[in-house]
């Protein structure tokens, strides 16, 4: 059995990436619901990121969204995180809130407007520059909603010939990671729909080119697991948007829906060594709390992903290897399932206890006060982008 202190000296390294835009007010196409005590400007966002780390330790960065965190001096707002004891991490280029992206952006039939979306990408990693971040993280909303409408081939060419303007402006130690999606904004065909097309293109890129997989972006059925294993053997796995579905991209807390494929993802990391720091696989959160108070939703999103990880580092993977040789099907599968059904709770609360953490973290930031504070201090708070 793995050694429980071997086990928390892994979970500590483990760091988890919060969104900005989790931060702000979200909702569906139907209704934006409006919170009391929302971030009213990027650094606000910042400062309720600093917020879950404080009181988890391990979610010591926050991804942005430009232009919904655009402010005009991006070395204060790098400051203003480090003041607050985080950095920022990822940078989220958008190129599909304009009207000039009706058709698209890197795919766009019309060179003007490929021109403006490789424009906000190349100035999205001079603020990578400032910010020190090293991931630009691209997802297009491109594709189209009828047969005919464009030609998916000519398409597929603008992308690689866009795609590799970025990419050369990649500072040695930065990296780009291509997210995919299989439907929506699109609903006939999306230009990177699938792990494979993500893929072809990193190759097509360099080595600095990486897969992101968005837990949410799949057809229901799909093992995403195998994708996970597949990307880390080829060393194309850049990092994980995490969240969970039920129907479509729901953005829901990740863990809630489908623990055990958390779990299932998070084994595949253990075993392919994607928990080694310098492994590059970046662990990050992509969700929307719609209805549910947002800071505490990200802490115990963040819980969700730690408890998943303890589990997968849980599994007994000697008497795992023994019995998948020895061609025994049911022993195999009990191994994992008896790591998936240890109660790793306790476990945790000891790792927190260690770092000086509170071991219940919700508890603890209900008793803070925090929310009630924020509520008072902050009066019409901004929306995270959607239905601004
Ligand atoms: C697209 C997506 C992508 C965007 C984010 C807001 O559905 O997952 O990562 O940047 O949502
Ligand atoms: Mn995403
Ligand atoms: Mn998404």
């Amino acid at each position: 059995m793995p050694d429980r202190s071997a086990v928390k000296g892994v979970l500590r390294t483990q760091h988890i990436e919060t969104p900005s835009w989790a931060f702000g007010n979200s909702g569906t196409r139907f209704k934006v619901f409006a919170q009391e005590g929302i971030p009213r400007d990027a650094f606000e966002k910042i400062d309720d990121a600093a917020t879950v780390h404080r009181f988890t330790g391990v979610a010591p960065s926050v991804a942005v969204h430009i232009p919904w965190d655009a402010v005009s001096d991006y070395a204060e707002l790098a400051q203003h995180a480090k003041n607050a004891g985080v950095t920022i991490g990822a940078v989220n280029p958008n190129v599909f809130q304009d009207d000039d992206y009706r058709l698209g952006s890197l795919c766009n039939p019309d060179p003007a407007v490929r021109r403006k979306a490789v424009g906000h990408f190349l100035e999205c990693i001079d603020i990578m520059d400032v910010t020190g971040s090293r991931d630009l993280s691209v997802w297009l909303a491109d594709g189209l909603n009828y047969p005919g409408q464009d030609s998916i081939s000519a398409r597929q060419e603008r992308l690689e010939e866009s795609l590799r303007v970025v990419y050369d402006r990649l500072g040695e130690q930065q990296r780009m990671l291509l997210e995919y999606k299989f439907f929506e904004p699109a609903f006939y065909a999306t230009d990177v729909p699938d792990w494979g097309t993500s893929y072809a293109h990193c190759l097509e890129l360099g080595p600095k080119a990486q897969v992101l997989v968005d837990t949410g972006h799949h057809a229901p059925g799909t093992n995403i697991e195998f994708i996970v294993a597949l990307l880390r053997r080829k060393g194309r796995l850049g990092g994980f948007h995490f969240n969970s579905r039920f129907y479509a991209d729901d953005d829901l807390m990740v863990g809630a829906a489908d623990p055990y494929q958390l779990f299932r993802i998070m084994s595949e990391i253990v075993f392919g060594g994607g928990l080694d720091p310098n492994s590059g696989v970046a662990f990050m959160l992509d969700q929307c709390h719609n209805i549910e108070p947002k800071i505490p939703a990200l802490i115990r999103s963040v819980m969700n992903v730690q408890e998943a990880t303890a589990k997968a580092l849980l599994v007994d993977t000697d008497a795992l290897r023994t019995a998948q040789q020895a061609g025994d099907v049911l022993d195999a599968n009990a191994v994992l399932v008896d790591a998936f059904a240890t109660d790793v709770r306790p476990l945790l609360a000891e790792l927190r206890e260690d770092m000086g953490l509170d071991p219940d973290p919700i508890a603890a930031y209900h008793r803070s006060g925090h929310a009630a504070k924020i509520r008072a201090e902050r009066v019409g708070g901004a929306a995270a982008g959607w239905g601004a």
